[in-house]
């Protein structure tokens, strides 16, 4: 089956916090276990399936602690029945061993960003070596990746990690388009839709954000295409011109308005779980 006409609904992802930006300057961010979990709730309530997740310590700076990154999965998982995807992106600056830790925290998926990027001033690092350790271990702890593509070429990529190390935990490949960063590739229709003619057949569902500007196009581009959406405040601080996000919710609100007028309603819970075979780790 195409993955291009196969999404009946769809799967509303929420990135809440990212790394990138400070809570002395966005007030309304959730970097707080406190705030990430009301944050979780609202989203969920709003049509979110799925919570994409980075922590950040009292300082309110991104970290990848161990400790904390089990509280806030912890956290999310007794208070919704979201999806709980941790990122294991991190910050720019963080080491790649460390960033392998992450799924001691027993999420439910991963990040695995297919390759290295520019990512505004920066580099955000993903060497081959470290994307296949990332794709084994998720494997070995039937984890669910997200394979998140800023390029056309970790399309590319992505066909060779799947032709070496086989199918993830549970045989669906789901994958996310990031548009817009700063330096990879354009939110556009025309580069969106060049990734997804792309796409391995292998892969059984794609998302799509534009970071800023690009968000709304590449909500109107990942619909019209059969895709599903990811949304929020690591990829777009502002609701319209002139007026910020006030909450994540708003932003959920929005994407899951937006897909049931193209009758693509918001994907329940249960439902992302089957579409992506996330095992069930919920103990409530
Ligand atoms: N914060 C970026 C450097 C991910 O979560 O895996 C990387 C990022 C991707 O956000
Ligand atoms: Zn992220």
């Amino acid at each position: 089956m195409s993955p291009a006409r196969s999404a009946a609904s769809t799967l509303i992802t929420v990135a809440p916090t990212g790394a990138e930006s400070a809570k002395a300057e966005v007030a309304a961010l959730p970097t707080t276990p406190e705030e990430l979990v009301e944050t979780a709730v609202a989203c969920e309530q709003a049509g979110a399936a799925l919570i994409h997740i980075h922590v950040r310590d009292r300082e309110h700076q991104p970290t990848l602690d161990p400790v904390l990154l089990k509280e806030a999965v912890d956290g999310v998982r007794e208070a919704t029945d979201l999806v709980v995807q941790l990122s294991t992106g991190g910050a720019v600056t963080d080491p790649l061993d460390q960033r392998l830790t992450v799924l001691d925290a027993d999420p439910d998926s991963c990040s695995l960003t297919c390759g290295t990027t520019n990512f505004g001033d920066g580099v955000f690092l993903n060497p081959w070596g470290f994307m296949v350790e990332l794709y084994r271990q998720a494997q070995e702890r039937e984890v669910v990746p997200e394979f998140e593509l800023f390029e056309l070429g970790h399309v590319h990529a992505l066909r060779r990690l799947l032709d070496e190390c086989g199918l993830p935990f549970g045989g669906k490949v789901h994958v996310d388009f990031v548009t817009g960063v700063p330096g990879a590739m354009p939110g556009t229709p025309e580069v969106l839709l060049a990734g997804v003619a792309m796409l391995p057949p292998e892969v059984t569902s794609w998302s799509a954000t534009g970071i800023g500007r690009a968000h709304l196009p590449i909500v109107a581009a990942a619909l019209s295409a059969g895709g599903h959406l990811r949304v929020g405040m690591e990829d777009n601080l502002m609701y319209a011109k002139g007026q910020a996000v006030s909450h994540n919710r708003e932003l959920v609100a929005r994407a899951a308005e937006i897909a049931t007028l193209v009758q693509r309603p918001p994907m329940s819970t249960s439902e992302a779980r089957a579409a992506l075979a996330i095992k069930d780790r919920r103990t409530r």
